[in-house]
């Protein structure tokens, strides 16, 4: 049996892949490792102490909060806001990025994205959620606070980024873009163990994730490459939790897609903290990452905080066989 390699020792160990690396950045991951304990605690056991249900109020992009969500949102800005390596926050819960006081006058070079609980309609039923992170070098001055083009920059510049999935077990999944590992918590030791080391993705699949009550609402192309999934006899799995379902695709392979509709003429899902950091996990890890109109995730430029954008996601034969059907079907004619 294999010796047990925490979270942090893997973190500190790792440090060295960085030639100037001086311990800031395994601070703030670190810190979110920590968070993520505080989080799972309360998710494990959300229908024991009341903090179910709606919280009354609405996200930055509409979507009903829930009062974990607030929990988790307010438990990540906590740690961050006392990492002291983290100069500024947004997150899905707010509506406009979070400035951090400097701690003990150190100037942060790091600002955190973060979805603190992607698919948190699932909470009531006790359907796997998850938190998505991501980690950005700050591109305004160090001696002032930090601004919004930190946070809007493309899923290239990231330096790291990960999600924790709190399903039948708590994992913890981060890349600093030297490929892609997995820790699972074990509540004995209250540590995030190494347990998935490098992770690849498969070439392709047996699984096709999208939300098949919007099919009609699709485009003609989207739908004939949803056609052909079903033709394949692929299975469709379906979470309503967009870590959950490219989690399932990084070890399974398959792929994960939220088109434009009319509803959602640029998509749902939300360039900053969903799309760019799970982009660059799944590149990391072999995967690829393109919109429905081909442009690769990782290349957009973002405009603002909540932006939205098609995504199609997950092993390469399947978004490039996705590719080939989009420019197919969509050419002039059809
Ligand atoms: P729909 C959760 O709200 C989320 O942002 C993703 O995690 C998930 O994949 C998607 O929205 C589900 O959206 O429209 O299918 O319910």
């Amino acid at each position: 049996m294999s010796r047990i390699v925490t979270l942090d020792e893997f973190i500190i160990h790792r440090q060295k892949d960085f030639a100037y690396a001086s311990g800031e950045l395994t601070g703030l991951l670190r810190d979110i490792g920590v968070a993520a304990k505080i989080v799972n605690r309360e998710v494990n056991k959300a229908g024991l102490i009341g903090i179910l249900g709606r919280a009354d109020s609405e996200n930055a992009t509409g979507d009903e909060v829930q009062k974990l969500d607030l929990f988790a949102n307010d438990k990540l800005i906590e740690c961050l806001r006392n990492s002291g390596e983290c100069a500024g926050i947004a997150s899905e819960e707010n509506e406009d990025f979070i400035p951090l006081i400097p701690v003990a006058g150190k100037a942060a070079k790091y600002v955190v994205i973060f979805d603190p609980l992607d698919g948190s309609s699932n909470i009531d039923v006790n359907v796997s959620v998850g938190t998505i992170f991501g980690i950005y070098r700050r591109v305004s001055p160090l001696d002032q606070p930090c601004q919004k083009e930190d946070f809007l920059q493309k899923g290239t510049e990231l330096v790291a980024a990960g999600y924790v999935l709190y399903g039948t077990s708590t994992m913890l999944v981060y890349s600093t873009g030297r490929g892609v590992n997995g820790f699972t918590l074990d509540p004995s030791i209250g540590e995030f163990c190494l347990s998935h080391r490098d992770i690849r993705m498969p070439d392709r699949g047996n699984y096709y994730s999208v939300n098949q009550g919007y099919y009609l609402k699709f485009d003609v192309e989207m739908r004939r490459y949803i056609d052909h999934c079903s033709d394949l006899n692929l299975r469709l799995r379906y979470i309503g939790s967009m870590v959950s379902d490219v989690h399932r695709s990084l070890f399974q392979g398959g792929i994960f897609l939220y088109p434009n509709t009319r509803k959602y003429p640029h998509g749902k899902l939300r360039m900053v903290y969903e799309c760019n950091p799970l982009s660059y996990i799944v590149e990391q890890a072999g995967g690829k990452a393109i919109t429905c109109q081909l442009q690769r995730i990782l290349d957009i430029e973002v405009h603002h905080l909540h932006q939205r954008e098609s995504i199609a996601i997950g092993s390469p034969a399947m978004v490039d066989e996705m590719r080939e059907f989009v420019a197919r079907y969509s050419a002039p004619g059809f």
